[in-house]
């Protein structure tokens, strides 16, 4: 889940991107590219965020360096839990799209996903925070489900890291994988890819500095939490010597496996199986699918089912509901391949029920003049969550895209041409259960 301090970072930088909103009110053909790439931590203070923005190190976290610069210096902090990844325009992504693998550690997993269209902005949530690692980030810009923008056009994603610069990915031709690789070492602010008495001396001689402090150095806060202290030099003590590993993450000779997502089910007939085939569902580039291995690593809700099973011979899921049982459940199934890369996705099944449509309310449009106007609302739906659904902005010029908060709310800044009126239809087109919401009207302009 998204903290309401995470979701007015996310407003302020979508006020910050106001010109964006202009580039993107008429769809083009142009391919969408990588603008950047920024790690964050849910432990981060908000002073800590702030240093990092008022500073030019990244408005949502700490945005990677491109180029030659230093893209793979190592970084130091031992909580980062969260990437996001900004493109070019609004586009179609989700979970399953990225894998983040690793040289001591295979494959990571992801906990969470969101995505803010306003500012093209999207974030994965780890299982837990990155330690001492060679990274390589890859987005599916190939294959069976690549990300793609509005238009359908797909990501052109080569990069070449520590050469390459961010808003310039790819080589023209739509397609291509982005393959990003980045280095974590918690504690070594000096860069020196291992852990000695320089590092800890360097913390140790800035304890009692905060973000208001002119010496202050975020590398050197290593929990981020905007005060240089003992703990930071301590974290280097108690881990002398570790070094960045040798060697290349899984990743950049292995592409991971990925999923275009189950459809929603609805199961009425607790008296048969219900079989879901899950070679149609996941792919990868180098196995076959019955060479992926398949595991149900969780179900929301057991009793709604007498049987939750992979079939070893078909690998198709297998479901059985309980007689008289009413409810949802979310089963999420792991494919990973012979390398030892993972993907996840889940399955929404509603057990004897219905899906509780999504509903727009309480919209209201303010001249806020230049030409523009905000748009608010509240979306309603018991079953889903609102934070995954996607706001529908669609008028004759226009159509423009914006995020739910957790609590519902919603809100656009829509720019016209001098002069111009639009009325504009605001729908979410899938509440993540397959259903469409009400259709609201407003005129502006
Ligand atoms: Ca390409
Ligand atoms: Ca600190
Ligand atoms: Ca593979
Ligand atoms: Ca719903």
């Amino acid at each position: 889940m998204k903290s309401l301090a995470n979701f007015t970072r996310g407003l302020r930088a979508k006020i910050i991107n106001h010109e964006r909103l202009e580039d993107r009110y008429v769809l083009s053909a142009a391919l969408p590219t990588i603008d950047s790439i920024a790690v964050a931590s849910e432990d981060w203070s908000t002073a800590f965020y702030d240093y990092l923005d008022t500073n030019g190190l990244g408005a949502n976290g700490y945005e990677i360096p491109d180029g030659s610069a230093s893209q793979e210096a190592t970084l130091s902090w031992n909580n980062i839990n969260q990437i996001h990844i900004t493109f070019s325009e609004d586009v179609h992504v989700q979970a399953e799209d990225l894998s983040i693998s690793g040289t001591n550690t295979t494959n990571y997993s992801i906990l969470d996903f969101s995505y803010f269209p306003e500012t093209a902005t999207a974030t994965w949530t780890l299982d837990s925070p990155l330690v001492a690692d060679r990274l390589m980030l890859d987005l599916d810009a190939d294959g069976t489900d690549p990300i793609t923008d509005l238009d359908g056009n797909i990501l052109d994603g080569e990069w070449v890291n520590s050469v390459s610069a961010y808003g310039a990915s790819g080589n023209g031709v739509a397609g291509g994988d982005f393959e990003f690789l980045f280095n974590v070492l918690p504690g070594d602010t000096l860069n020196s890819n291992i852990l000695d008495y320089n590092n800890m001396v360097t913390i140790y001689m800035l304890v009692g500095e905060d973000t208001q402090d002119a010496s202050y150095q975020a590398s050197s806060d290593v929990d981020g939490d905007g005060l240089v202290e003992n703990s930071d030099w301590q974290e280097v003590f108690a881990n002398l010597w570790n070094t960045l590993p040798a060697g290349d993450p899984e990743g950049v000779t292995n592409d991971a496996p990925t999923s275009i997502g189950f459809d929603p089910a609805e199961i009425d007939d607790d008296t048969i199986d219900h079989i879901f085939s899950l070679h149609s569902v996941f792919e990868d580039n180098e196995d076959s699918d019955s060479q992926l291995v398949y595991q149900i690593v969780n179900n929301e809700d057991p009793s709604l089912f007498d049987l939750v099973s992979i079939d070893s011979l078909s690998d198709n899921l297998v479901l059985n509901t309980t007689s008289n049982a009413s409810g949802r459940s979310e089963i999420t199934v792991r494919a990973t391949d012979q390398g030892g890369l993972s993907v996840e996705s889940t399955l929404i099944v509603d057990v004897d029920r219905q899906n509780d449509v999504p509903s727009i309310i309480n919209v209201t449009t303010t001249d806020v003049g230049l030409d523009s106007w905000i748009i608010e609302g509240w979306v309603t739906d018991s079953d889903n969550d609102l934070e995954s659904m996607i706001i529908n902005l669609v008028g004759g010029n226009l159509f423009q895209r914006t995020s739910v908060s957790s609590l519902g709310y919603f809100t656009a800044l829509v720019q016209l041409d001098p002069g111009e009126e639009e009325s504009i239809d605001i729908f979410i087109a899938d509440d993540g259960s397959g259903d469409q919401s009400n259709q609201v009207n407003v005129e502006i302009g």
